[in-house]
């Protein structure tokens, strides 16, 4: 039986676009601490191979900090670790990966063919190949199937399940089914997948280690499992810094703050949250700006979204004989005759602004 470790997709010196300037500098100078928890994770499971499945690095512009950690971190291994390149991050003369400094256990995959790397005092034999370039067309498991020795087979690859046209890999179910390893250690898909089977062999990927915006939600990590002839096993590990939660707060009939308070997940002062507010409010609506500083420091960063209905009681003055009669019968049939979305969250604007300056309060 052998024990592996199974990652991919760490994007490492991604921008960070999504967040403030101070804090994405933050996040690109923590995601280099990536490789670290993952040498941790190694050597407490004493694992005794470690797959990577490529898009280590984000771009081929890669600060030399960034690959001096990630070399020193995989030196900490003690055991055989293999990189199989992808799209963002392909073997070319320029790439990190052709420079000189590797530790000795590190075996970089260079071919866009499949390559086979023996490892006899484990029994059994890696199989991996590299992108060459930013995309790659050719189908790297058309035809191909692993050798029946009685050794066990593990590819490392980055490929994209199901993409039959697929400028990233392709790689078909039926080919997984056919291929006869053991395992298929995949990168690409930032969402872990879960342990498949596709005939005899088994596949996944782990998805991404850390989330970088809020298209990468919850809880991001690496797989860890065990592998023997016809059997293999594998759990997920979490191991991202900070998570990204997409929430929802309904505030019908409660305090927007208390819905808040609510929605925000347990390790909100680590994470990042965008907590978009639902229901009915009345004529004051949701006060974002006044939430959002009274919410700094519960959440690592906060972002809040309005996106709720007025109560029928914004409209009750609508029958009146006055200006503000008139005003809000105006508002009230643009909002009727608008469709659900933004045209409807500007009118109910309109109307509370409106409102207030009616009333000559100030509404911030
Ligand atoms: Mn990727």
């Amino acid at each position: 039986m052998i024990k592996f470790l199974h990652a991919a997709d760490f994007h490492l010196d991604s921008p960070f676009a999504a967040l403030r300037a101070e804090k994405a500098r933050d996040r690109r100078r923590e995601a280099r601490e990536l490789p670290d928890r993952l040498a941790d994770l190694a050597l407490a499971e004493q694992v005794d191979v470690v797959l990577l499945s490529g898009d280590l690095f984000d771009g081929e512009q890669v600060y030399p900090e960034t690959v001096e950690r990630l070399r020193a971190a995989l030196a900490r291994i003690t055991c055989p670790v293999f990189i199989a390149p992808g799209n963002h991050d392909p073997y070319t003369a320029r790439s990190p990966y052709a420079a000189a400094g590797w530790p000795d256990n590190v075996r970089i995959f260079r071919e866009e063919m499949l390559t086979a790397v023996p490892l006899p005092e484990l029994g059994c034999v890696v199989h991996g190949a590299a992108f060459a370039a930013p995309e790659r067309s050719s189908q790297v498991l058309d035809g191909w199937t692993a050798p029946r020795d009685g050794l066990l087979h593990l590819l490392c690859l980055h490929a994209d399940v199901d993409g039959a046209d697929s400028r990233y890999g392709p790689v078909s179910r039926a080919q997984l089914a056919a291929c006869g390893a053991d395992y298929a250690a995949l990168g690409h898909i930032h969402q872990y997948s879960g342990l498949q089977r596709q005939g005899g062999t088994l596949w996944a990927y782990p998805g991404c280690p850390e989330g970088r915006g809020f298209d990468e939600l919850g809880e991001k990590g690496v797989l860890v499992g065990t592998l023997e002839q016809g059997r293999v096993e594998a759990r997920f590990v979490p191991l991202c810094r900070r998570r990204y939660w997409i929430l929802r707060a309904d505030v019908t009939d409660r305090e927007p703050a208390a819905a808040l308070r609510d929605a925000l997940p347990e390790t909100a002062d680590r994470d990042v949250c965008r907590v978009v507010f639902t229901g009915e409010t009345g004529e004051q609506g949701v006060d974002l700006p006044a939430l959002e500083s009274a919410f700094a420091d519960a959440c690592y960063a906060l972002e809040l979204r309005d996106r709720t209905r007025p109560a029928e009681s914004l409209w009750a003055r609508a029958g009146e004989d006055s200006l503000r009669g008139l005003f809000l019968q105006e508002l009230r049939a643009r909002y009727d005759r608008a469709l659900e979305g933004p045209e409807r969250e500007k009118i109910v604007q309109a109307a509370r602004f409106g409102l207030a300056a009616l009333d000559g309060r100030d509404i911030g």
